[in-house]
């Protein structure tokens, strides 16, 4: 790393010397903008690189709220507004018990990037809280969010900041988020992504996330390997939102997916996973991935969700969490000769198993390109609604698509330029940087 980042990133140690998280990224990041940081002194004279990992605005507040037993239940609830210089602040909510400010800052700080990649005019946040909707009812998640947007909706704004949805934040969530939004404000604005279909959500938003990290691999594939997902072995991380829809997409693709996880365990399925089956347990019933092993015979289920690196696969897709692949993971994945491995959660890798996994010439397509699709198709679904229009799954699709090829060919033909084509690492972060850093350059010191 170059002195001056180097320098950055030890003054942000001894500022936050416990938010691992939040270090991980910003080292992740910093210390590929070397290429950056030579060709612009401008940047490092105007301390562009240390104003570019400090939030712009971080709002904390307290969540009151009663559940069903009647006894008042507080939270802890956050908007990290990170970066506006390329548009108004975006990203998801995540309502987790794990979630604190380390990982509400390492989830901005990837967005910012991966935002600018997407092309639109979309700058970066991230929210949320330690609020654990598992287990609760439909009238307690409700109370919760009435109570958490009671407080946040003065903070937003279709201008201003557009939140959506993360892990433990999907339909129903953003629903009575929406609701409680306009009864606040009278203002039916959109002013939060994902939004059911009825007033005012895009079609093809909820699978965007896992189609478009397709989309990124096929192309991926193509380009580096000549190559594709037919015919190959998947293994898929987390049953959720991102996981579903790219099992989905892998499987229309030619794929065989014979395995997927939640945080208890994961399932192997020689003959391929019934996503019917997923769907039913995880949408309908809210319930464990070790059902499906209890409802379909071909089925195994291992206790234990880090054992799924251990399945031998060609494509390994991580859609759960930060941190689910460590050296040694990686090390599993290249020992049964994975070929690819494209990030649907946000940071599943630690940064020394992307390291390793691109060193060993596996095709790695880094979180903040190659999950990219579903804040794309955000900004499509305000795109709709600013125009008061509704758009085709098709339509949607279509352009999600090209959305996340073009961001392939800048990241690869950036990797390419500094040198090494499997460090589409390198690549997104370079690519992504150099527009924020434009505007921010452009817009004075702010
Ligand atoms: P969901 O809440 O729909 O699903 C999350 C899945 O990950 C569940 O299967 C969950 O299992 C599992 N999981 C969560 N925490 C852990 C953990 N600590 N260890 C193991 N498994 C865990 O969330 P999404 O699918 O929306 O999000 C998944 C990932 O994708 C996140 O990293 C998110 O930031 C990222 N992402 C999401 C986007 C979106 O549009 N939704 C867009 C881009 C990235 P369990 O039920 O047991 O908790
Ligand atoms: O990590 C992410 O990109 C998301 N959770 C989606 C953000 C969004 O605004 O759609």
């Amino acid at each position: 790393m170059n002195k001056n980042l180097a320098d950055i990133y030890d003054k942000l140690v001894s500022s936050y010397p416990e938010q691992k998280e939040y270090l991980q990224a910003a080292k992740e990041i910093l210390s590929t903008l070397s290429p950056v940081a030579d060709a612009h002194p401008e940047y490092v004279k105007e301390k562009l690189f240390e104003r570019f990992v400090e939030p712009e605005r971080i709002v904390c507040f307290r969540v009151s709220w009663v559940d069903d037993k009647g006894e008042v239940q507080v939270n802890h609830g956050y908007r990290v507004q990170f970066n506006s210089a390329i548009g108004a602040y975006k990203g998801g909510l995540r309502f987790h018990p794990s979630v604190n400010l380390s990982i509400l800052k390492f989830l901005g700080l990837e967005q910012v990037l991966k935002n600018s990649l997407t092309g639109l005019p979309i700058g970066g946040g991230k929210g949320g809280s330690d609020f654990d909707p598992k287990g609760k009812s439909d009238r307690e998640v409700m109370a919760f969010c009435q109570a958490f947007m009671t407080e946040l909706y003065r903070h937003i704004g279709e201008f201003t900041d557009v939140p959506a949805g993360d892990i433990g934040v999907g339909g129903r969530e953003i629903g009575y988020l929406y609701g409680q939004y306009k009864r606040i404000t009278q203002r039916n604005d959109g002013v939060l992504t994902g939004k059911g279909l009825t007033f005012g959500g895009s079609l093809a938003r909820t699978e965007a996330t896992g189609y478009g990290l397709c989309y990124f691999g096929s192309r991926a594939l193509q380009t580096i390997k000549k190559d594709s997902f037919a015919g190959k072995t998947v293994i898929i991380s987390g049953s959720g939102n991102v996981a579903i829809y790219a099992c989905q997409k892998a499987t229309e693709l030619g794929g065989k997916v014979v395995s997927m996880s939640d945080s208890n365990g994961y399932v192997y399925d020689p003959e391929g996973i019934d996503l019917a089956l997923v769907k039913e347990i995880k949408e309908v019933r809210r319930g464990r991935i070790k059902e499906y092993a209890e409802a379909k015979n071909s089925a195994e289920y291992h206790e234990g969700c880090r054992g799924i690196w251990g399945v031998p696969c060609d494509i390994a897709l991580p859609c759960a969490t930060q941190n689910e692949i460590d050296l040694d993971d990686a090390k599993k994945l290249l020992a049964n000769h994975v070929m690819a491995v494209f990030e649907g959660a946000n940071m599943p890798c630690t940064l020394e198993a992307s390291r390793y996994l691109i060193e060993n010439k596996v095709v790695f397509g880094p979180a903040k390109a190659a999950n990219a699709g579903g804040v794309a198709t955000s900004g499509f679904e305000m795109s709709q609604n600013a125009s008061r229009e509704s758009w085709t799954f098709a339509e949607v699709d279509a352009k999600l698509k090209t959305t996340m090829e073009r961001i392939f060919d800048d990241v690869y033909k950036t990797a390419c330029k500094y040198g090494d084509e499997y460090d589409l690492l390198l690549g997104a972060n370079v690519a992504g940087f150099e527009k924020v850093a434009d505007a921010m350059h452009r817009q004075g010191i702010v």
